[in-house]
C-alpha cells in the first residue's frame, strides 16, 4: 500500500510529478477548485500521512488538526513563513524545506531587478515600443551602479550570493541581521535603519516572521531616500506596503524593484500605476532547472521519511 499524501503545490517538473504519482497515493488538492478544496481534504483526511506544499501556502494548525495520521510535511520551498511549526512540533511532525538548490537563481533575479531599476529597463523598453525613440523624444540618462552601496538585509545563503554578484560590479556591500555573520568581508550595520541610511540599494533577503514583519517601514524608506532603491526578493510581509506606495508616490523613495508582495497575487493598483517600480510575479526560483531540483529534494525527503532514513533537509 502506497502512503497517501496531500499535494497542495504542483511542480512544473514532469519528472517530479511522475515520481510523486509512482511512489505515493497522491491527492492533488491543487487540481481542485479553491471553493471545493476543504471538502476534498476532509474526504481523505483520515488516511493522509504527509503533505507537499510551500512556505507561502503554509500549513495552519487547523489543517494539521484535521489530519490525525499526519507524519511529515515536505515543503517545496526554502521559506516556511506560513507553516505553524509550533503546532507540528507539538505532535513531533518533522518539516523539510529546499535550501541551497534555489540560491543562485534567486540571487540572479535580485541582480536583474536591481539593475533593471537602476538602468530603468521597463521605461527604456516602453520608449522603444511606443515609438518615442523614432520620434526623437528626450531621454534622461540613468544611474551607474558602480561605486554605490548595497545594504543587504538578511545575510544568509541568498544574501551572500547577491553580495558576490554585486561586488563583481564594483558595488560596496554592507549588511544587517541581528546575529553577525563570522568571516565575511562586508561590514554589518548597527540596525536596519542604519543600513538604509548607508545604502543606495536596500536588498531584502530575510525570512518573514514576527520579528521581520513590516521591518521596512516609513522611517526605513525615508532613510533610504529619494535616490534610493528598495529591492525585495524575500517576502512581501517584510515591507509596509502602504508606506512604500506613499514614499514612491511622493518621491521620498527613488524606486523599488519587487518580486514579492504583501497580499500576492494581489498587487495594489496604486503600485502597478507607478513609473518608478519594476514588478515581477514571485519568480526568483522559477527556472526549469531550479524548480526541478527543488521538487526532487521535496520528493527525496518524502522517500527518506517513508523508508525510515534520516531526512535530507529537515528544519531544525
Ligand atoms: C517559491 C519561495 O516561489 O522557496 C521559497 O521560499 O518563495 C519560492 O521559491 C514558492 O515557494 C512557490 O513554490
Amino acid at each position: 500500500m502506497k502512503p497517501e499524501i496531500l499535494v497542495f503545490a504542483a511542480s512544473p517538473s514532469a519528472a517530479v510529478m511522475r515520481q510523486l504519482d509512482e511512489q505515493f497515493h497522491c491527492h492533488h488538492v491543487w487540481r481542485v477548485p479553491p471553493a471545493e478544496q476543504d471538502a476534498y481534504v476532509d474526504s481523505v483526511a483520515a488516511r493522509v500521512r504527509a503533505i507537499v506544499t510551500t512556505g507561502p501556502q503554509g500549513v495552519s494548525a487547523a489543517l494539521a488538526a484535521r489530519l490525525p495520521r499526519l507524519e511529515m510535511v515536505s515543503l517545496n520551498s526554502v521559506g516556511y513563513d506560513k507553516v505553524d511549526l509550533d503546532a507540528l512540533r507539538a505532535r513531533g511532525i518533522p518539516v523539510t524545506n529546499t535550501p541551497g538548490v534555489l540560491t543562485e537563481d534567486v540571487a540572479d533575479l535580485a541582480l536583474l531587478l536591481l539593475l533593471s531599476a537602476a538602468r530603468r529597463l521597463p521605461a527604456m523598453d516602453r520608449y522603444v515600443r511606443n515609438g518615442d525613440w523614432s520620434a526623437r523624444l528626450p531621454l534622461a540618462p540613468s544611474r551607474s551602479v558602480r561605486g554605490k552601496v548595497a545594504g543587504i538585509f538578511g545575510y544568509g545563503r541568498i544574501g551572500q550570493a547577491i553580495a558576490a554578484r554585486l561586488a563583481a560590479l564594483g558595488v560596496e556591500i554592507r549588511y544587517y541581521q541581528p546575529r553577525p555573520v563570522p568571516g565575511v568581508a562586508a561590514q554589518r550595520a548597527g540596525s536596519l535603519l542604519e543600513l538604509a541610511q548607508q545604502s543606495d540599494y536596500l536588498v531584502l533577503s530575510a525570512p518573514a516572521n514576527a520579528a521581520t514583519r513590516h521591518a521596512v517601514n516609513a522611517a526605513v524608506l525615508d532613510a533610504l531616500g529619494p535616490e534610493g532603491t528598495l529591492v525585495n526578493i524575500a517576502r512581501g510581509a517584510l515591507v509596509d506596503e502602504h508606506a512604500l506606495i506613499a514614499a514612491l508616490q511622493t518621491g521620498q523613495l527613488g524606486a523599488a524593484a519587487l518580486d514579492v508582495f504583501e497580499h500576492e497575487p494581489e498587487v495594489p493598483p496604486a503600485l502597478r500605476a507607478l513609473d518608478n517600480v519594476v514588478l515581477t510575479p514571485h519568480i526568483g526560483s522559477l527556472t526549469v532547472e531550479t524548480r526541478h531540483a527543488m521538487g526532487q529534494l521535496a520528493v527525496d525527503n518524502l522517500l527518506a521519511h517513508f523508508a525510515g532514513q534520516p531526512l535530507l533537509t529537515p528544519l531544525p
